[in-house]
């Protein structure tokens, strides 16, 4: 009898992936390989390792309890040749296999990969669409056909038409597509922000912390107080402890930081999404559910199912549409390297000090220490695009490339020159100021433009402006900026020019 091996990767840890889609128990078998190259192609933070392999674990002992087949290769085999493609041809002499079936991987390198198996291996090689996804490749392609630009507002109202959500007589609710002016409430310290909901580890996990430790113990970040969820039932906890506890503020407090409150009102489902614990369609449902029963308010869910319906779709349609030349997009030739204390977080920038700090920590930092402290410094200093890609893509347990990238190199860095973002999102310390109490705590002044105390955001802001003024100069959005900037004198540009410099050239 023919033999069908069904490979399941990290990341499509879903009972309802389409490779086990038609599965036939007696005869297919589903491989899945922990594997060295996967663990160092970039070299992850070790608890972003320890988070996938222990869910890769426990995903196939549920396959198992299921009565089905399951050949996993762990880590630490002595055979395991350390990439997909050595294993799958290992385990097709080992199961005589004539065909291998899988779902399209999230990552563009692995998928060129696959495509030689069928030559290389003599067997055939099917790969399904990831169906977990609400946009295929193929839909965004026809959404952005002929589009110059594209608008995630516009991407997400089309998406809220085709998945009717959040929609009522062909009408948004509430009469608008989006609640953002309700949602950008500045941080308050007295608030009682919930624990997140976190899981001690198991025999499983704490079987694959020994082997992280082991195998990665010069990668970024910490192994300690390890608290994933690694199983769909833990996943299912954590996205109904949000519901329940965070998403009526999560709305108000989407941008704001708090100093030593990493997790805010955010859902932390990102990781789980990625791998499949959890999948999109059941996380929009649950948060319509909250709003239809009355217990939470719009401007909450609306701002929250746009992440999900519209950015996570969004950037992937990006990736998939624009790569692999979008890997390499350098608009502003940035190419200054990577500070050490992004590695360290040792910096007199409390801000950026408490982001990298929570992110060693945690794997984890939310969307605007991100975007507006950590990518803000990547931009207004010029770090180099492959760098700063690298370093998102190591550091956070949900990052993947297909999402990774279009969010630093199209959202923060602006490498596309404006193909997903109509300005890059450039700002000084007030900025900062406004969403957080970071700056009380900090040796710079966030008040001061110029001078030794100055918060280094102001100086670098106009400088990234004044620097790049050839690329950015007609850019309407950024009108006022320039005009205020053309308001200054020669010689206050000089001296922010001056203070810039010298902050850069001591960041080598
Ligand atoms: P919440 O704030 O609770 O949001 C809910 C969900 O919406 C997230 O879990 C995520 O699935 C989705 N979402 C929100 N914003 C985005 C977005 N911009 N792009 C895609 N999905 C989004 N997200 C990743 O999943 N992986 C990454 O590697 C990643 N890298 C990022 C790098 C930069 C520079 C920036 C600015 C953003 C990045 N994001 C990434 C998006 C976002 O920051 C994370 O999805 C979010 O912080 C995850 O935490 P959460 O689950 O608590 O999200
Ligand atoms: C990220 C990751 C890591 C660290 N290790 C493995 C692994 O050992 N085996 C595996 O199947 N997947 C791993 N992954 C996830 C893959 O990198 C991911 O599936 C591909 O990048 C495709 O998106
Ligand atoms: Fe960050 Fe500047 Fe505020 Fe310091 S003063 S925390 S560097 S924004």
């Amino acid at each position: 009898m023919s033999k069908t091996l069904r490979l399941i990767l990290g990341d499509q840890l879903s009972h309802s992936i389409s490779s086990l889609g038609d599965i036939n128990r007696e005869s297919d078998t589903v491989l899945m390989c922990e594997v060295m190259g996967e663990v160092t192609y970039v070299r992850h933070h070790k608890k972003k390792v320890a988070f996938i392999l222990s869910a890769m674990r426990h995903f196939a002992k549920r396959l198992c309890e299921q009565g089905i087949s399951v050949d996993y290769v762990t880590l630490d085999d002595p055979e395991n040749s350390g990439n997909f493609a050595g294993e799958v041809a290992r385990a097709v002499t080992r199961h005589n296999a004539t065909r291998l079936i899988v779902t399209a991987p999230g990552e563009f390198r692995v998928l060129e990969d696959m495509k030689n198996w069928e030559t290389d291996l003599g067997i055939l090689v099917e790969i399904r669409e990831d169906e977990r996804f609400l946009c295929s490749p193929e839909m965004f392609e026809s959404w952005a056909n002929g589009r110059k630009q594209l608008r995630m507002d516009f991407f997400y109202r089309e998406m809220r038409r085709h998945h009717d959500v959040l929609m009522v007589d062909g009408k948004p609710v509430g009469g608008k597509w989006n609640f953002d002016e309700e949602n950008r409430e500045r941080p308050d310290p007295s608030l009682k922000v919930p624990a997140p909901l976190q899981f001690p580890p198991d025999e499983i996990s704490t079987e694959v912390l020994n082997l992280v430790g082991q195998h990665c113990a010069d990668h970024f970040g910490e192994l300690e107080n390890f608290g994933f969820a690694v199983t769909r039932e833990q996943a299912l906890q954590v996205l109904e402890h949000f519901i329940a506890n965070r998403l009526p503020l999560f709305g108000a407090y989407q941008d704001a930081m708090i100093q030593d409150e990493p997790w805010m009102y955010h859902s932390h489902i990102g990781f789980y999404l990625n791998i499949g614990l959890l999948v999109p369609a059941e996380v929009i449902a649950t948060a319509q559910n909250a709003f239809d029963s009355g217990s939470a308010p719009l401007n909450s869910v609306e701002g929250f199912i746009r992440q999900i319906l519209g950015w996570r779709e969004f950037i992937r349609g990006i990736y998939w549409l624009r790569m692999p030349a979008y890997a390499t997009e350098n608009f502003f030739r940035a190419n200054r390297p990577l500070p050490e204390f992004f590695w360290t977080g040792d910096t007199p920038m409390n801000c950026l000090s408490q982001s990298i700090g929570q992110t060693r920590q945690y794997a984890y930092a939310h969307h605007i220490q991100r975007l507006m402290v950590l990518g803000n410094f990547a931009l207004l200093a010029g770090l180099a695009p492959k760098s700063v890609n690298e370093w998102y893509l190591i550091v956070y347990a949900d990052a993947f490339e297909w999402v990774e990238l279009p969010n630093v190199s199209g959202m923060v860095l602006f490498a596309d020159g404006g193909y997903l973002a109509s300005k890059p999102y450039a700002a000084g310390g007030a900025y900062i100021n406004r969403m957080s109490n970071y700056c009380q705590k900090c040796r710079y002044k966030v008040a001061e433009k110029t001078g030794s105390d100055a918060c280094p955001f102001n100086y670098l802001y106009w400088h990234f402006l004044i620097k790049n003024r050839d690329k950015l100069g007609t850019n309407a959005r950024l009108g006022m900026i320039y005009r205020s900037l053309d308001r200054m004198s020669e010689e206050k540009q000089q001296t922010i020019m001056n203070d810039a410099l010298q902050f850069l050239d001591a960041l080598n």
